[in-house]
């Protein structure tokens, strides 16, 4: 059997689908009619929604405008907890092609279902988040998302394919293998999540194997919270380009928004198939566009489990599109409102340790927060692996560094302490960076 040789990358315009050169009007107006029609099916099929418009006195007619979206209630992970498991569902059982299921980190699981048509959108925009990376068809993609219940490995699998890829589903795990198989199958992109994109850079290393000359030129991340200085890191460690992907299984999975590999500037959301809000951290009302609060989410064309005003609990502000002038960007998310750690009244995000531990010489981004109680008091205890050239004696210094810039910069006081390289636990999925140790 002979290969078919890879033609040169398609140009870009090329590509896009005709919403991705929409204006900024176009896409308002299409919203706007999606939106009517989402209420209206949601309303007429779902009896949680029904109950909920009615309550607060809404019906699908009141949309007139985009504004009026603000009148409807929230949904939120609770309620589809509560809708466990079919409650939240529009269409007939038999119209349903897949289930996803997400664990969460606490409680009962949440249920979501896609339509043949949802999965053709899905596809179709993992697809526009691959190619605004720099992905074109005839490119080989390495999945290292988890495969099976998560949304991560499967969704990106089929929107890879979507584009024309060829895609490798390693799923998570096995990172020796995984190594072998980038430099055995020669991908040019990767897509996982930033933190085991470190462990799979960790494993290039102890092989001994220089993973910037490998065939890699692109990597996709996503499913948890990383910032800048991750990207730096990871860009000239694999020699690639790094950008952000976006989605929650609730909306849909990834590829709610992607980033542009050209500009590097947040993440442009699809917004001809999801409505974004900005509400302050209470729901109490909705913030302007370049103010940051949480993320909520409404589903313009979602057929099987059609969500109205999801609260994300993601923070971020909405900006103008640069990449797909149409679209609004929103900032990377640097932290959930409930991964936030309060210590002693000031909020921490993980990833404002994150930069700071980036920037410490001698210290490696692995690294775990540890939360607990001394004298009565929350405690914070960063432990962090020290790079392996850094020398023993010359981690307590390198400790005290960092400890020194938390303060400065987070305004906290925090411990730390500088192990052992390899000695803490590596991800191969979402990242748990912080164990709460304190009694409840
Ligand atoms: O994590 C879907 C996904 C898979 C996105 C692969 C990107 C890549 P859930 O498991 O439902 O779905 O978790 C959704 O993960 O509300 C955010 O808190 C977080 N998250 C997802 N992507 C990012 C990102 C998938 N790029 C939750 N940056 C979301 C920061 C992210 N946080």
């Amino acid at each position: 059997m002979t290969t078919q040789p890879i033609t040169g990358p398609t140009p870009a315009a090329a590509l896009h689908d005709d919403a991705e050169r929409m204006s900024r009007e176009e896409i308002a107006a299409l919203q706007l009619t999606r939106l009517r029609a989402t209420l209206r099916h949601a309303y007429a099929h779902v009896p949680f929604y029904r109950r909920r418009f009615d309550a607060a006195g809404v019906a699908p007619d009141d949309c007139r405008t985009l504004a009026d979206l603000a009148r409807f209630p929230f949904t939120t992970k609770a309620d589809l907890r509560e809708n466990y498991p079919y409650g939240m569902f529009a269409v007939p059982q038999a119209d349903v092609r897949r289930i996803h299921v997400s664990s969460g980190t606490t409680g009962l699981p949440t249920v979501v279902g896609y339509t043949e048509r949802d999965l053709h959108t899905w596809a179709s925009l993992v697809a526009r988040c691959i190619r605004g990376a720099g992905g074109r068809p005839g490119h080989k993609v390495h999945v290292a998302f988890g495969y099976g219940l998560f949304t991560g490995g499967l969704g990106v699998h089929y929107g890879a394919e979507h584009l024309g890829c060829t895609v490798v589903p390693a799923s998570g795990g096995m990172t020796a293998r995984q190594v072998r198989l980038i430099q055995d199958l020669r991908p040019e992109i990767v897509m996982v999540t930033p933190s085991y994109m470190l462990t799979l850079l960790d494993e290039f290393d102890r092989q001994g194997v220089d993973a910037a000359a490998s065939s890699l030129r692109v990597g996709i991340f996503g499913a948890e919270p990383w910032g800048e200085g991750m990207r730096r890191e990871i860009e000239e460690r694999a020699g690639i380009d790094a950008v952000d992907i976006y989605g929650l299984s609730e909306l849909m999975g990834p590829g709610v928004a992607g980033e542009s590999a050209t500009t590097k500037d947040g993440l442009h959301i699809w917004e001809d198939h999801f409505r974004p809000e900005i509400v302050d951290p209470l729901g109490e009302r909705n913030l302007p566009d370049g103010t940051t609060g949480e993320l909520v989410l409404t589903s313009l064309t979602k057929e099987a489990v059609p969500i109205i005003r999801y609260r994300t609990r993601d923070l971020t502000r909405l900006l103008p599109g640069t990449a797909w002038p149409g679209m609004r960007r929103m900032e990377r998310v640097t932290g959930r409102s409930d991964d936030m750690i309060i210590l002693r009244g000031v909020n921490v995000f993980p990833t404002q340790i994150e930069e700071l531990v980036l920037q410490t010489p001698g210290l490696s981004p692995h690294f775990q927060l540890v939360l607990g109680r001394r004298d009565r008091m929350d405690h914070l205890v960063v432990r962090v692996e020290a790079r392996p050239d850094l020398p023993t004696d010359a981690r307590a210094a390198a400790s005290a560094r960092l400890a020194r810039a938390v303060k400065d910069g987070v305004g906290v006081t925090v411990e730390v302490t500088a192990v052992d390289p390899d000695t803490l636990e590596r991800s191969i999925g979402k990242l748990r960076r912080v164990v709460d140790t304190r009694e409840h």
